[in-house]
């Protein structure tokens, strides 16, 4: 068996939660990563038979039985991640009646998985149904974004259309917008709900006074994803400690910009009659 420690998605994983908390995104224990691996790519690595620990999980999972997912761990440090990843990580298997987990690697100090893996597995149940190639779901406290959901309107399409204007790229990016839910518990199942059942129109998904869930195909996708919101929600901090808006994209440039690009926005996003 080769060393996990040096597997591409491992490295991969170790990167961007480190990057998350250079960024200042992922103090303490915040932020969590889960990855969607094939059982092709982890059987390098372990003995896909060999079961370390089974842990209990109180909804649904059947729609990811047999799946295999890489997963930071609850309570453990984005900081911490690069230097011992074997007691931030693990690599689990969505147990056969999913109604638990199976870990094969990682998780060394006896931890677990993400005190948020409901808000993960059915953001992957959700995306998955949507795009069979969704294998990443990302969450962190991005400053701006956060900062952004005490002032200003969280209705979505406001919202959405705010991080559009701030950055031209930011419609080719995200058109589908950005989803926002209620504040809720976090770790909940009921917050699990409320994300997943966003991320079947979108791809990031606010949640107020905490930060940001963001899914996609690649590590880095997802990555850029949240990256290029909260670049967006940064310029408009500095936008409006500057002053008052004198000018911005209007939503004629942001529609000639998506045919451009060959995107859509999100239906009824855009006010083009008032402006014609
Ligand atoms: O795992 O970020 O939302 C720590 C968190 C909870
Ligand atoms: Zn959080």
């Amino acid at each position: 068996m080769e060393n996990i420690e040096n597997a591409p998605f491992l490295r991969e994983m170790v990167d961007t939660a480190s990057n998350l908390y250079r960024l200042g995104w992922d103090e303490r224990n915040g932020g969590n990563i889960s990855y969607l691996l094939s059982e092709a790519e982890v059987a390098d690595y372990l003995d896909v038979n060999h079961v370390l620990r089974r842990i209990p999980m109180d909804f649904d999972g059947s729609a990811l039985a047999g799946k295999y997912f890489l997963v930071t761990g609850s309570g453990k440090y984005f900081k911490n991640v690069a230097k011992a990843p074997a007691e931030n990580l693990g690599l689990i298997r969505i147990a056969a009646a999913g109604d638990g987990v199976e870990i094969l690697w990682g998780y060394s100090d006896g931890g677990v998985p993400t005190s948020e893996l409901p808000s993960h597995l059915m953001s992957h149940i959700a995306r998955l149904s949507v795009n069979p190639k969704n294998r990443v779901v990302m969450h962190c406290h991005a400053t701006h974004l956060l900062a952004m959901t005490f002032t200003h309107d969280l209705d979505e399409r406001a919202f959405t259309r705010t991080l559009w204007q701030m950055c031209t790229e930011c419609l080719v990016v995200f058109p589908d917008g950005v989803g926002v839910v209620p504040w809720l518990i976090p770790g909940t199942n009921e917050i699990g709900m409320a994300t997943s059942d966003k991320m079947k129109e979108t791809r990031l998904v606010v949640w107020p006074h905490h930060g940001i869930y963001g899914a996609g195909e690649t590590m880095d996708e997802t990555f850029g994803l949240i990256e290029t919101a909260e670049k967006a929600a940064q310029v408009y901090t500095i936008v409006c400690a500057q002053g008052p808006i004198r000018q911005t994209i209007s939503d004629r440039q942001l529609a000639e910009l998506g045919e451009s690009f060959g995107v859509e926005p999100k239906a009824g996003y855009l006010d083009l009659v008032r402006e014609d």
